[in-house]
């Protein structure tokens, strides 16, 4: 086996020689492992797995492979082994952090063939689905089985069941249901060393020593390949109302948040927008329209679910608050309306530039601070960009995006994500480290639990060839 994942760095006609018949054996033993069709290395067949959502981050793969089943993910990954070639696995490729894209030689695993969706058991709340459901399959899925997903976002349509888990995503009803993990009752993993782990029992209550499923959720695809999910679903919230409250700036619509959600206990989202976040939302998004006479520098989106209408719930919470500009909107459609507003950030800042996307968490008692320093640091870091804050106010969960400097820049970042930290937040609230922010992981953890994580990593895949790059800084 193989000790390292790098590609020899010997240069001249002989090695090159040797290079191709190095690559050649690879492809074999991977055609071997899930059949020629789903082996792809020519350019154009490649190119959709290269580049991530962003568009910041991308590289060249030596060849994308589409398994089919946990066996076949175990015979991929022992001949990327056997031959010494790194491996990024790939949900829906919506990551936003370059976790999921090469950098350059890797075997892109996409994931999508893994569409098993079972039947959903009532009694427990819990169907099992595959890596390659997206999110909006197991939504629709689950609803008509009278359940939910307990779990949304813009994304869904692309976004899986197995880059969900392998990220932890958050998402807009978190502030409800937790992230993802809280959703993960088990799951199906291929180990580096070709095992596979099955935990998809569905025993809520099982102690039976270290939690492995735990471990994998979040790690990006750096301690396993996650194949299937043992997912738990919630009550189906059929009435819903949101409301767009117009304030002054970030730190009353914080205030505002704290005033109001004792009163909402079936408060479902809160999510934060800047006017200049709108401003760029209705240049871009086709059908974006703004549904207040006057214009404010922040909002606060308020969106509440029950099973009995909760309408009357959240207009006496914004009339005890005193916000009587509201506006309010059920089902009729206006309340996708406002939706839209929020969920074309990301659509309308791809469309203007390739955004610095900094996903940070702050505490909300700190929240004024950050908002109230962030843009004049940007300015200060990167003078004449754009900085476009948004994000879930519930969860103390902010989007920076930054919208001038050049993709390989990366100045404004580590700025922001210093200041995160300063003000005892994280560099990472939802979307991951990947490689983007792996440099910066000691501002987030201690020396010790980075040890930890090395000590972790070095177990489960010693020989280094699970996304390599991603999450833990190099050296
Ligand atoms: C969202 O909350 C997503 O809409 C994407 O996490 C955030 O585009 C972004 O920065
Ligand atoms: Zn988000």
């Amino acid at each position: 086996m193989a000790k390292t994942a790098t590609w020899p760095s010997e240069t001249g006609p002989q090695v090159a020689k040797r290079h191709s018949l190095h690559v050649d054996a690879l492809i074999h033993a991977l055609t071997a492992a899930v059949g020629e069709r789903d082996v792809l290395v020519d350019d154009d067949l490649r190119a959709s797995y290269e580049t991530d959502w962003t568009r910041r981050f991308h590289g060249t793969a030596r060849a994308v492979v589409r398994p089919g089943s946990a066996e076949e993910i175990a015979a991929v990954l022992s001949a990327c082994a056997e031959h010494g070639a790194a491996v990024v696995p790939q949900g829906g490729n919506t990551g936003m952090v370059g976790a999921s894209v090469p950098r350059g030689g890797e075997v892109v695993l996409s994931l999508g063939r893994l569409r098993e969706l079972g039947e959903v058991d009532r009694a427990t709340a819990q169907v099992t689905a595959g890596a390659g459901v997206t999110l909006a399959e197991l939504q629709a899925h689950a609803r008509a089985a009278g359940l939910d997903a307990g779990v949304d976002f813009g994304g869904r349509d692309s976004a899986t069941v197995g880059g969900m888990v392998s990220t932890n995503a958050g998402g807009i009803q978190a502030i409800r249901h937790g992230t993802v993990r809280a959703r993960v009752a088990g799951l199906q993993a291929v180990l580096a060393d070709g095992s596979v782990v099955d935990r998809r029992s569905g025993l809520l209550k099982d102690n039976a020593g270290y939690d492995l499923p735990a471990l994998l959720v979040g790690s990006e695809g750096t301690l396993g390949v996650v194949t299937s999910v043992r997912w738990r679903l919630v009550a189906l919230l059929t009435a819903r109302v949101a409301a767009l409250v117009p304030l002054g700036s970030v730190a009353e619509v914080a205030a505002v948040l704290a005033r109001v959600r004792p009163a909402l206990p079936s408060l479902h989202a809160a999510e934060l927008m800047t006017d200049a976040g709108v401003q760029l939302v209705l240049d871009h998004v086709a059908g974006a329209s703004f549904p207040l006479a006057a214009r404010s520098p922040a909002y606060l989106l308020l969106e509440c679910a029950g099973g009995a209408d909760p309408a009357d719930e959240l207009v006496s919470a914004l009339r005890e608050a005193g916000l009587e500009d509201a506006v309010v909107a059920d089902e009729s459609g206006e309340r996708e309306r406002l939706w839209r507003l929020r969920e074309g950030h990301t659509e309308a800042l791809n469309a203007a530039a390739i955004p610095h996307k900094m996903d940070v968490g702050v505490p909300l008692r700190e929240l004024p601070r950050f908002a109230g320093e962030v843009v004049a640091l940007v300015e200060r870091v990167a003078p004449g960009s754009r900085t476009i804050v948004f994000g879930h106010l519930g969860d103390g969960n902010v989007h920076v995006n930054v919208l001038g400097p050049d993709p390989d820049d990366d100045r404004v970042d580590e700025a922001v994500l210093r200041l995160a930290a300063g003000c005892g937040g994280t560099i990472s609230a939802e979307h991951g480290v990947g490689v983007a922010k792996a440099r910066w992981l000691s501002l987030a953890r201690s020396p010790g639990e980075l040890r930890a994580m090395r000590a972790i990593k070095r177990a489960l895949d010693p020989d280094g060839i699970l996304n390599p790059g991603a999450v833990l800084p190099p050296g």
